[in-house]
């Protein structure tokens, strides 16, 4: 009947996203240990701070329709890739390059896709180093290859991509001109920000400006 056939339907689509899930628990354990080690290691911590989130199933099916595909399970996995997403927010530019290292180097992720908004910005200003990656998942009886979209940026970077975002949504979109300039000059504002906190990173490492040796 159609109550039980719909509670199939649910089924599948809870255990569809438990898979991506588990895909943002092992890059989570991934990014903790970085993070553990270079707080251990590095003058600084590269890592300010790293907030997950997962699809919705509306969000899902939203995407795959705007992109003039099919909505079903299948053609979600092939097309969707940020249905597991990290987001790791990095003080300095150069950390944000530390990082994205880090798991480009590790034998058990397949890199899938890497878009570098920083060294190419969105026209509208937007900032980012994507990095989409495909992690192994094991199962109780087969292994799973699920993708884990990784946003790493700057706190710079990211103020300004929430408060893009929030008035993108606020205005559903379409978002008044003035305001898109503005969105603009301050997007270039951040860009100067991180320039400059490049150039101070350098008068904070560890002994510089300091006189070397035993006075
Ligand atoms: P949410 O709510 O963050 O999940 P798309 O452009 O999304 O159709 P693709 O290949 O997924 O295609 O795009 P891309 O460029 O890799 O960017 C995906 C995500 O990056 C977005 O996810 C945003 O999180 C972020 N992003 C990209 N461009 C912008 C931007 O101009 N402003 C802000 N604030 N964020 C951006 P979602 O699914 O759009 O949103």
């Amino acid at each position: 009947d159609v109550d039980a056939m719909l509670k199939q339907i649910q089924r599948t689509f809870v255990s569809f996203r438990l898979e991506y899930k588990f895909g943002l628990d092992e890059v989570s354990t991934k990014v903790a240990i970085l993070r553990e080690q270079f707080d251990q290691t590095e003058d600084h911590s590269p890592i300010e701070h790293v907030k997950t989130r997962l699809k919705s199933i509306d969000s899902m099916l939203e995407k795959t329709v705007r992109r003039g595909c099919e909505p079903s399970l299948e053609s979600i996995r092939a097309n969707i890739l940020d249905i597991a997403g990290m987001r790791v927010t990095c003080p300095y530019v150069e950390d944000v390059y530390l990082v994205a290292g880090a798991l480009r180097r590790q034998e058990d992720l397949t890199i899938l896709q890497v878009k570098d908004y920083i060294a190419d910005p969105k026209p509208n200003g937007y900032r980012s180093l994507h990095l989409v990656v495909a992690v192994p998942v094991y199962l109780a009886d087969r292994t799973l290859q699920v993708p884990v979209e990784v946003q790493i940026r700057t706190i710079a970077m990211d103020f300004w991509a929430s408060a893009e975002h929030e008035l993108r949504y606020k205005f559903a979109g379409e978002v008044p001109e003035e305001l898109s300039r503005t969105m603009g000059e301050i997007a270039l504002t951040a860009r100067n920000l991180d320039e400059q906190m490049t150039g101070l990173r350098t008068a904070l490492a560890p002994h510089a400006g300091r006189a070397s040796g035993p006075s």
